[in-house]
């Protein structure tokens, strides 16, 4: 049975992307699948140390992960990214990389809600200009249209917003 593909999460900062993302895996972990989350940690401090917040630099982001994604799948891993990915041409394109390993999980945590969070004090920051091309303040956010699966966690609790995760690896993955 297969095990392996891509849960790609897309959604505002401090939408709980990373805090699924990891819970989700460690769970996984535990019964002995072998998964993997890629996230800023470990990406945008080594192989995207070179680029920035522009739409090319998200667009090249994005696309390096995609490929590391896709080669990660291919080696029998269910990766989990978590990444804004604001642009759907960027989302889009990994879709055609990687065809049916690919799964768009949408993270709708309402931007009001992310700007109240604002785990890190990048809201307030981007509100006093002092980062520029803020995503939901300065810079654009697409949602999915059509994703795969939609975790509206303003709705549920972080517990509530993992078993929609599981029943849905249960559903499309060989469990
Ligand atoms: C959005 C930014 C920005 C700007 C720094 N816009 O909540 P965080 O802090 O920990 O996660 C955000 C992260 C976004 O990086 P991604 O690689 O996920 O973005 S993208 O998919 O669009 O390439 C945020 C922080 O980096 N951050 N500046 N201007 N988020």
């Amino acid at each position: 049975g297969h095990r392996n593909g891509i849960l790609w999460f897309t959604g505002l900062s401090g939408s709980g992307k990373t805090t699924l993302a990891l819970e989700l895996e460690r769970i996984l972990f535990q019964k002995g699948w072998y998964t993997f989350v890629l996230d800023g940690d470990n990406i945008r401090h080594g192989l995207c140390a070179d680029l920035g917040f522009s739409a090319a630099d998200r667009a090249e982001n994005i696309r390096r992960i995609g490929e590391v994604a896709k080669l990660f799948a291919d080696s029998g891993c269910l990766v989990i990214t978590a990444f804004i990915s604001p642009y759907r041409k960027d989302r889009d394109q990994i879709r055609i990389l990687a065809g049916d390993l690919f799964h768009e999980v949408y993270i709708a945590t309402p931007m009001e809600i992310c700007e109240q969070r604002d785990p890190k004090g990048l809201y307030a920051k981007a509100r006093r200009g002092e980062i520029e091309s803020f995503t939901g303040i300065s810079a654009p956010y697409e949602p999915p249209i059509t994703p795969d699966l939609l975790v509206e966690t303003s709705e549920l609790s972080v517990e509530d917003s993992l078993q929609q995760l599981l029943e849905y690896v249960r559903k499309k993955f060989t469990f």
